[in-house]
């Protein structure tokens, strides 16, 4: 049977892209909601640290092992922003579209417009593993106006990887994973749990 682990986050886009990329795991990935898990405050201010708190938490509410992804977009022109605030970067209800429009205002007129996402994934074994597996990864592009693509969530619709000449949001799941910074992330992840 396969060995459940509880996937530490709210995020739909996040399982779908994570269920598909960890596959070979042979795992049986359940939700932190499918367990009554709630979300806990993200008062860190880094990513590792946001990942590491979300897994030790579904870790040990539930007693399985768990899966934590921390990520978000980093954009240069705005010292960083929103990063670490990215899910709640327009307010903490935002959606996607708020944080969408909040981005495209702050960068009016702004003609530097390289970013990249990054995601950080923890892997415990246990609440108190005291070696949690730590993978990841980042995804350069540009930051355009004009939302492109009906594919993936957040920011993808504009996030353009000039050499396809495509934005994130006009990939297929496979493809984003193929390129992705959570995709680079779980392989990663993938690489060191196959060597513990
Ligand atoms: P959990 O904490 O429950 O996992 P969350 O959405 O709050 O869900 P984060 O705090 O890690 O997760 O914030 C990540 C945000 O960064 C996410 O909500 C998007 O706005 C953005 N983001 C991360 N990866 C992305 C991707 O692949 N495509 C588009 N936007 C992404």
């Amino acid at each position: 049977m396969n060995k459940r682990v509880v996937v530490a986050t709210g995020n739909a886009g996040k399982v779908r892209e994570l269920s598909a990329a960890l596959t070979p795991l042979a795992l049986e990935l359940v939700t932190q909601a499918d367990l009554g898990v709630d979300p806990i405050p993200e008062t860190a201010s880094t990513f590792v640290e946001n990942a590491l708190a979300k897994a030790r938490y579904a870790a040990s509410v539930s007693g399985l092992p768990a899966i934590a992804d921390d990520s978000g977009l980093v954009v240069n022109a705005l010292g960083g922003a929103p990063g670490i605030r990215s899910a709640r970067y327009a307010g903490e209800a935002a959606t996607d579209a708020d944080n969408n429009a909040k981005l495209l205002a702050a960068l009016e007129g702004v003609e530097e417009r390289t970013a990249y996402f990054t995601c950080c994934l923890v892997y415990l074994a246990s609440e108190d593993d005291p070696a949690p597996v730590i993978a990841t990864a980042r995804w350069y592009g540009l930051i355009v106006d004009s939302p492109r693509g009906d594919n993936g969530f957040g920011y993808d619709p504009h996030f353009l990887l000039p050499s396809l000449g495509r934005t994130a949001a006009e990939l297929p799941l496979a493809e984003k994973n193929r390129l992705s910074h959570r995709g680079q992330a779980c392989r990663q992840l993938l690489g060191l749990l196959s060597r513990s």
